[in-house]
């Protein structure tokens, strides 16, 4: 088990497009693994391969209050269940220290695999309806600050840079 190293807004890296995952093999399993080791020690509720600069379309949730709850979510689809929309303060790994109120759909289905690659379907809401489409988000190169004002964005654009810059 390892914990590995999460890449940072405005890292260009971020901006990747995920690939299907087409094998379901050992190599995948100790790579989700070490996602949710990562996700747990962080502390986060959702990761996505992207945010570990690999580039697949792997996603480790856990919303529940015990982290008892791991979700394996791979290449997954969803569908939007209900006009409702939510309004939910979110965060990243990615983004760290950052919280905005973003507006998302709030019931959406998912259909996805695990890492067994057994496919299975799943009706979210609230909260975990919110990371599953923040985390999809991620396999597309699209990061939660994007849907604020370019202020605010670029706002806490120069606020990491800086702290990146005295990190080196
Ligand atoms: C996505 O985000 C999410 O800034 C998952 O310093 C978040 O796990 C979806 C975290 C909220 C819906 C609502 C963020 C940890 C964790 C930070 C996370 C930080 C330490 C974020
Ligand atoms: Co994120």
């Amino acid at each position: 088990m390892s914990l590995l190293p999460i890449l940072e807004f405005p890292d260009p890296r971020l901006r990747t497009i995920a690939e299907p995952v087409t094998e379901f093999n050992d190599e995948l399993r100790q790579l989700v693994k070490d996602m949710f080791e990562t996700m747990y020690d962080a502390p986060g509720i959702g990761l996505a391969a992207t945010q570990v600069n690999v580039h697949q379309r792997i996603i480790t949730i856990d919303t529940s209050e015990e982290k008892d709850n791991p979700l394996v979510v791979i290449n997954p689809q969803i569908e939007v269940l209900a006009e409702e929309t939510e309004r939910m303060q979110e965060g990243c790994l990615s983004v760290p220290g950052f919280y905005e109120d973003v507006v998302r759909p709030n019931k959406i289905r998912l259909t996805a695999q695990n890492e067994l690659g057994e496919e299975y379907v799943l009706e979210a809401d609230d909260l975990l309806a919110v990371c599953i489409q923040h985390e999809i988000d991620h396999l597309e190169g699209k990061l939660f600050v994007d849907y604020l004002s370019p202020l605010k964005r670029s706002r806490i654009r120069s606020k990491l840079d800086k702290l990146h810059r005295q990190k080196v």
